[in-house]
Order: C-alpha cells, then structure tokens, then sequence
C-alpha cells in the first residue's frame, strides 16, 4: 500500500518549501527577466503562461516528485488501457476513446469499442445531415426548425455549453433549445412560440430513467401529440441519445433513432459521445470531427509529454499548490470571450462532482482538502461584479484566464477592449498597487489604505489564436485531463457520484407524500415545511 499523501516525504518537502516561499511577493519573483519565458508552454494550439503564479521551478520540481510518488503514469496508462480505473461502478473511464481515430485499439472486456465509437458517430453523421439538408421531414411533411434537447447535468451542460461556444460556426436555421429542470417553467417557456411539426425532441438519457428528463419528455410528448394527434408522429420528432434501448422503445421512439453510449462514458465526461448531438446538428460533421480531433490531440499531448512541458499536468499540480498548501478554496475560470459563457457552469460540474470526495480509494476519510469549489463568468461582466474580492478581498482566488487573439465578430474596437482589460486584470493581480505609488500619485492620505492593492494574487493565462472547433475540444479536454490528474494525487475516485443519490431517493420518497394528508416521518422541521407547501399549494 502507498504512503498516505501527508505523510509521504515529497508532501513533507512542499510543505517546507511552502514555509520559505509563502511570503514571497510577485514583484520579487518577476526582477527574473526570464520568467516568462520560463513559465510559458505551447501544446498543440494553446499556450499557458504561468509565470504570475507564486513559484519557483524548484516548487514545479517538487511538485512533479509528488506527481510521481502518486504513480501518476501508471495510472493514466491504466485510464486510456480501458483498466477498470472506476472501481466503485466497475467501469472503465474511456472518454478518450470517443475522440480516437478509426484505426485505434482500445479494449474493454476483451472487446475493442473503436469500431462501435465510429458506427456511432457516422449514425449522427448521417442524420445530422438529413435535418440539416431538410431531408428529415417531420410528421406533417415539414422540415425541422427546431430542437429541443432535453437531458440534465452531463447530458445538458456539455451541449448548452459547447453550441453556445461554437455558435459562430453554427447553421442559424435551426433553433436550439435546452431543457433540463424538471421546474415546469423550464419546457413551457421552452415550447413558447414553437410549432409541433418543425419541432425534433433529443432525449438525452445515458439511463433513460432520470426523473427530470422522463417528466419533461413525457409533457414534450404530450405537446406533441396534442397538436398532431398521431402516436406515429413520435418516430419523427423524437430521437434518443441513450444506453438503454428497451426504455427508449418502451417510450415510442423507433430504435433506428437512438444514438447508442456506454457505461465506460461518465455523464459529465459525455460530450463527446451521442450526447454531442446537438452540437453536430449546429456545426456539421465536418466541424465537429475537428472538434474531436482537437480533444484527440490534447489526449496525446497528455499521455505523452514529459511532465515538465505537459499543460493538463501543470495546471493540476498549480491548482494543488494553492489548494493543499495556501489553502484556497476555490478556483474561478475567466474566460474572455462571450460565446465560452457556460464553460465555467460546465466545469463547475466537471470538477466538482468528479473531486467533490472525502473517501480515498481505500476506503478512509481523507486528512487533506479534495476538490475546490469552481466558478466564474466571461470578462468583462464578472469585473463589474465580483472581481473587486478577488483584488482586495481577504481571500485567496487563483484564476484562470482564457482569452484569444481573434474576434470571432471583428467590429470597431470591441475586441482590443476585451483584450486590454484581459491584460490588464492579471497585471493588476499579480502586482497591485503600492502605498508608494498612491502617494506619488498625490492620492489623499486618507485613501490610500482603500486604494492600496496588495497584488500577489496568482494567475494562468491560456490564450489561442482562435476559438475554433479544434481549440474548444483542446480545452475541454485540457480541464478534463486536469481533473483527473488531481484526483489521482489526492487519491480519491474521480468518475463516481454517489454523493448526488442520497437526495435523488429521499426525494422519491418525498413525492407520494406532497398529495393527500399522509403521516409525515421526517424530522420535525421536514414535516413542518411539507405541511406548510401541503396547506398553500
Ligand atoms: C454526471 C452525472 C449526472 C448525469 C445526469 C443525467 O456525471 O452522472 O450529471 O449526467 O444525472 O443522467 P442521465 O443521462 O442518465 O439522464
């Protein structure tokens, strides 16, 4: 059995390091005229600069030894082997065999799935094409303006985030809309305005059983069949993205319409599996190959590059640095771009319900902090919102910063604006402003203390030329990568979600209770609340 992760002599060694190094100011360390230059990889089309974090090289060096000591490659083989790295679900974690060209060989249970990931993929292909041509016609002969997805969590953000994302490369004949909470509010807003026979329904289920989707689905089918009053309709405007064929048939949906996925894709690891439907229908097959290719080459990048140039790696071991050793408890994603609006939303999810433990595969409790909190908007809003606790707050926040060189939508000046302001904002973090400056400045004595900016507040900064297809995929899978480096180390399990059951059960057996004047068995204050809804409904 390994050492347990605070008492292994690598963690020892940080810790003193993290002593010597705790004080030290930004400003000292940038008097290196190489910093820059020193803290700044390339890998494929994204480029780190991770210079305005409070390090040294040694602090890398020692970090990679912790890397080592948590036999991080022997466990990233063991992910992209197919190995049933997923122990508390038996599963093997391969969403890096969605993006992997057709001549790969990748097993699980003795079965090589890169066949069946590309069946699956020229399906979508195919049907992709027909809606998007106006070959797919709907029950009354119409083409299709309009879909509706309708899934939660990993078979929601991932698609809301990646169309919005991509969205300049989208065909702006169809409407796409998502639905997910189980909130009435959610559909019928959703619905307002659309017509059933230029409507085609997603049903994005990995378990077709989730109590949100089926509800929604279900009054999405009864809309439906309202307005054409045909069960045969169903198979026209209905497709499922799911593993479970008896319950999509059982629904009405012809089986010639599921896209098929496997229990070695996690939900929040789903995207690039049939789940990414949607986007596919918006960009095309031909974008969305470039999409996954870009994921592709970040897996190579990740699997292959030496730890000291490996950007998933880096950005881990920063995020543990400040984590375990500053004690930052969150982490906030900026990216500077509009259309990446919901990438923090989607990586709130990714990194949360994947790190969110306090049980080592072992099966203890933890003695160290997991998983941070993340969040985040797209600049320039949040800096008019909540950037004013990252620069002077008591607390501390690294952040990542994402920005490109291009505008997607090249008009006047906009762009040199958001970028300036990127530019600005990491500058201003990492150094602040000083008591000395104010002064020279003539600011009034009174003011300085509110005006003083300590700095020190570490930042990485990811730029690319251009949002692309190819560039999203990097990034995703960069974050994706990121995460399970992290979950390695901190010896926990990253691909199961047990904490999300325990309401999801206690709410089924809430539901009967909601009607008619049952005994209440719940605690005192359950039973109060319960009563009150019950009285006022
Ligand atoms: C993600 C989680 C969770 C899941 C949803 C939807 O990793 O497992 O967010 O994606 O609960 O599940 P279904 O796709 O089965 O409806």
């Amino acid at each position: 059995m390994t050492t347990k992760l605070t008492e292994r002599l690598e963690w020892k060694a940080l810790e003193a390091h993290y002593a010597e190094l705790k004080d030290l100011h930004l400003r000292d360390l940038f008097t290196d005229a190489d910093r820059a230059l020193k803290f700044t990889l390339t890998a494929e089309e994204l480029r780190l600069d991770y210079s305005k974090n409070r390090i040294h090289t040694e602090t890398m060096d020692l970090l990679f030894k912790l890397a080592e000591s948590a036999d991080l490659k022997k466990w990233t083989e063991s992910m992209f082997m197919g190995e049933k790295i997923n122990a508390t679900e038996n599963r093997s974690v391969l969403h890096v065999a969605l993006r992997s060209p057709k001549d790969a060989v990748i097993h699980v249970d003795g079965e090589n799935v890169v066949p069946g990931v590309h069946a699956v993929l020229d399906q979508m292909a195919s049907f992709s094409e027909q809606v998007r041509s106006g070959a797919w016609k709907g029950y009354t002969g119409k083409k299709i303006k309009n879909i509706v997805n309708i899934g939660i969590g990993g078979s929601d953000l991932g698609p809301v985030m990646a169309c919005e994302a991509l969205k300049s490369y989208a065909l702006r004949d169809l409407n796409l809309v998502f639905v997910s909470n189980v909130d009435g509010t959610h559909i019928v807003e959703a619905l307002q305005g659309l017509n059933a026979d230029e409507t085609l329904f997603i049903v994005a289920s990995k378990t077709f059983t989730t109590q949100e989707t089926m509800t929604n689905a279900y009054s999405a089918r009864d809309w439906c069949l309202e307005a054409l009053k045909d069960e045969a309709a169903i198979a026209k405007h209905f497709v499922a993205l799911s593993t479970n064929e008896k319950a999509v048939s059982d629904f009405g949906i012809d089986t010639a319409n599921r896209f098929a996925f496997w229990d070695w894709v996690g939900g929040r690891y789903s995207l690039t599996s049939a789940v990414g439907l949607p986007l596919m229908l918006a960009i095309g097959p031909e974008k969305y190959r470039e999409f996954l290719d870009g994921y592709y080459k970040m897996d190579v990048h990740f699997r292959t590059a030496p730890w000291a140039g490996n950007m998933p790696v880096i950005l881990a071991l920063l995020g543990i640095w400040y984590n375990n050793f500053f004690e930052a408890e969150t982490q906030a994603i900026l990216p500077y771009d509009q259309y990446m609006n919901r990438f923090a939303a989607y990586f709130q999810q990714g990194d949360m319900e994947s790190n969110g433990k306090s049980i080592t595969r072992s099966g203890e409790k933890v003695e160290w902090q997991t998983g941070p909190v993340i969040w985040g908007e797209p600049g320039t809003n949040g800096q008019h919102a909540f950037y004013q606790l990252i620069h002077q707050g008591t607390k501390l926040i690294p952040c990542d910063f994402i920005g490109f060189c291009k505008s997607q939508n090249p008009i006047g000046d906009h762009h040199i604006k958001l970028m300036a302001n990127f530019f600005a904002q990491t500058e201003a973090l990492a150094f602040g402003k000083t008591k000395e400056s104010l002064e020279a400045d003539g600011e009034p004595a009174e003011l300085i203390p509110h005006k003083t900016f300590e700095g020190n507040r570490p930042t990485n900064t990811i730029m690319a030329e251009k949002l692309t297809p190819s560039v999203l995929g990097q990034l995703i899978a960069l974050y994706e990568h990121k995460i399970f480096v992290q979950g390695i180390i901190w010896d926990i399990y990253s691909f199961d979600q047990w904490g999300v059951q325990l309401g999801k059960i206690l709410a089924a057996e809430i539901l009967p209770e909601l009607e008619g004047d049952k005994v209440l068995t719940h605690d005192v204050s359950t039973n109060a609340l319960i009563k009150y809804f019950r009285t006022n409904k």
